[in-house]
C-alpha cells in the first residue's frame, strides 16, 4: 500500500515542490518533461526523467496514454497530477487506478461530482452548506427569470462545467437576462461541451476567502486553515495571505464547522479547496477545487504542516491520526508573491524569454518556490509563472515587511515581471489595513507606482 515511486506527472514549479516532498519521505520520484522543457528546473532536480511529447501540452502534459505509459514503463506505483493540465481529470484519475497507479488526489467520482458546479451545489446544500443565493440547480430562461426576480439583480449566470471565473455573465436588470442567458449557454457550449447554466445572486464587495482541507476518506478530516485570496487580476490570483486578515475568530469556528460537514457528506479524500465568499460576515460556498493548489504554501508555513507530504501519505493508505495527531492551529503569518514572466506595463502580456539575471530572496523567514535558474530560457508553451515568493512572519505587518524586504532582494533580469507591481500592493494602504475585496487590485492597478508612469 505504501508509496515506493511516484510519476510527476507536471512540470515547472508544481513539478519541483511535489519532488521536493518525495525526497524528503525517501521517495523516489520520476520527472516528465516535453522537449521545451529539458532545461527546466524540475527535469534537473529528479534522478529520473521520462520526455512524454512535444511542446503543445495536448501532445505531452495532457496526453493520458504518454503519461501512464511514463508511469508503468518506469516501475511507478503512484501519480501526483500537480494542479492545471489533468489534475482535475477524472479520466486520468481512472486510468490511473486502471493501471494499478494510485491518484494522489479524490476519487474519481468526487472530480466529477465537484467538477460540475451544479452537482456540487446541490451536494453542498444537502450538507446543510449554503451557497450564495440563487437556483437550486439547472435553469431554463424561465426559471432564471423566476430565480433573478426573487434573489434580486445584479445576478451572475454561471456555467455549470465552467468554475474559476470561467462561463460566469453577470446581468444587471431583467432587461438583459433573456440576450445574457443565449450568449453565456452558447459559450458554455462551445467552451466546455456542456450548456447548463445556473443563478447566483452577484454578492458585490465581496471575500475570497477559501479553506484547506486534508482528508483521508475514512473519516478523518483535517480543516489545514483558510486563505485569503481576494487580491487578483482577471481570475489570476498575484498575492494570497494566511489567516485571512476578514476571518474573525467566531468566524473560522463556523468556517471550519461547516468545511468539515461538507467534507463528511462527500466522502471527501485527499486535499482540497472550498471557496468561499465572505461578505457582511457571511460567508458562502462557491466552488470546491480537487486539488493541490498554487498558494498552498502560505496555509503550510501557518499550520507548519507539509501538505504535499501528506497527500501522499493519505494516497498510500495513512489516516489522517497517522499524519497529525492534533487539530492544527494558525501561527504567526504568511503572504505568498506570485512572481509572473508578464510585462504589467503592456496590460500584463505574457514575456517568455531568457532568464540573464537571477538572484533569489534569501534570509529569515523566506521560502522561495521555483523552477528557474540564471540561463533559464521560459518556454512560450505554458503558463508565466516563474516562482513564488512565500514569507513567514509572527504577525501581519512584520510579515509585509518581509515581503517587501524579500522583493526588494529579488532579482530577475532578461524578462520583465510582476514583483515592482508587487512591491505597491504590499505598500497601499488597503493592504496595510487588510480591507480589500476581489475587485479592488482591478479598480487601483493602474494607479500604482509601478504603472502610474506607464
Ligand atoms: C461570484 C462573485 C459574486 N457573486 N459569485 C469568480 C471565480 C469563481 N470561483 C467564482 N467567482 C465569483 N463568483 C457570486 N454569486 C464574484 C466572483 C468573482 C471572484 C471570486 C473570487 C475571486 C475573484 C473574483 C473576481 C471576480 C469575481
Amino acid at each position: 500500500m505504501s508509496i515506493k515511486r511516484v510519476l510527476v506527472a507536471n512540470r515547472g514549479e508544481v513539478a519541483v515542490r511535489v519532488l521536493r516532498a518525495c525526497q524528503e519521505l525517501g521517495i523516489e520520484a520520476v520527472a516528465v518533461y516535453s522537449t521545451a522543457d529539458e532545461t527546466s528546473g524540475h527535469v534537473a532536480l529528479a534522478e529520473r526523467a521520462v520526455c512524454i511529447g512535444p511542446p503543445h501540452a495536448a501532445e505531452s502534459y495532457l496526453d493520458i496514454p504518454s503519461l501512464i505509459a511514463a508511469a508503468t514503463t518506469t516501475g511507478c506505483d503512484a501519480v501526483h497530477p500537480g494542479w492545471g493540465f489533468l489534475a482535475e481529470n477524472s479520466e486520468f484519475a481512472r486510468a490511473c487506478e486502471d493501471n494499478d497507479l494510485s491518484f494522489i488526489g479524490p476519487r474519481p467520482e468526487t472530480i466529477d461530482l465537484m467538477g460540475d458546479k451544479v452537482s456540487a451545489r446541490i451536494a453542498m446544500t444537502k450538507a446543510d452548506v449554503s451557497g450564495v443565493p440563487g437556483s437550486a440547480g439547472q435553469v431554463d430562461l424561465a426559471q432564471a427569470n423566476e430565480q433573478a426576480r426573487e434573489v434580486g439583480f445584479p445576478v451572475l449566470l454561471k456555467a455549470s462545467a465552467g468554475g474559476g471565473g470561467k462561463g460566469m455573465r453577470l446581468v444587471e436588470d431583467a432587461d438583459g437576462l433573456a440576450a445574457a442567458f443565449e450568449t453565456a449557454s452558447a459559450e458554455a457550449q462551445a467552451a466546455f461541451g456542456n450548456d447548463a447554466l445556473y443563478v447566483e445572486k452577484a454578492l458585490t464587495n465581496a471575500r475570497h476567502v477559501e479553506v484547506q482541507v486534508l482528508c483521508d476518506g475514512v473519516g478523518g478530516v483535517l480543516i489545514v486553515g483558510e486563505r485569503e485570496c481576494s487580491i487578483q487580476r482577471r481570475h489570476q490570483k498575484l498575492i494570497e495571505e494566511a489567516p485571512s486578515p476578514a476571518v474573525s475568530d467566531a468566524l473560522r469556528r463556523d468556517m471550519t464547522e461547516t468545511a468539515e460537514r461538507a467534507c463528511r457528506a462527500i466522502g471527501y479524500q485527499g486535499a482540497g479547496t472550498l471557496e468561499f465568499l465572505v461578505a457582511d460576515g457571511d460567508f458562502y460556498f462557491i466552488e470546491m477545487n480537487t486539488r493541490l493548489q498554487v498558494e498552498h504554501p502560505v496555509t503550510e508555513l501557518v499550520a507548519g504542516f507539509d501538505l504535499v507530504q501528506a497527500q501522499i501519505a493519505i494516497a498510500g493508505g495513512a489516516s489522517i491520526s497517522d499524519v497529525r495527531s492534533e487539530p492544527l492551529r494558525a501561527r504567526g503569518h504568511a503572504i505568498e508573491v506570485r512572481i509572473n514572466a508578464e510585462d504589467p506595463a503592456n496590460d500584463f502580456m505574457p514575456a517568455p524569454g531568457l532568464i540573464t539575471r537571477f538572484v533569489p530572496p534569501l534570509g529569515p523567514g523566506v521560502r522561495v518556490d521555483t523552477h528557474i535558474y540564471e540561463g533559464y530560457s521560459v518556454p512560450p508553451y505554458y503558463d508565466s509563472l516563474l516562482a513564488k515568493i512565500i514569507v513567514w512572519a509572527e504577525d501581519r505587518p512584520r510579515a509585509t515587511a518581509r515581503a517587501i524586504r524579500a522583493l526588494r532582494e529579488l532579482r530577475i533580469e532578461g524578462v520583465p515581471t510582476t514583483a515592482g507591481l508587487a512591491i505597491d500592493i504590499l505598500n497601499h494602504p488597503s493592504f496595510r489595513e487588510g480591507e480589500y475585496t476581489t475587485t479592488w487590485l482591478e479598480d487601483v492597478v493602474s494607479e500604482l507606482p509601478a504603472l502610474a508612469q506607464s
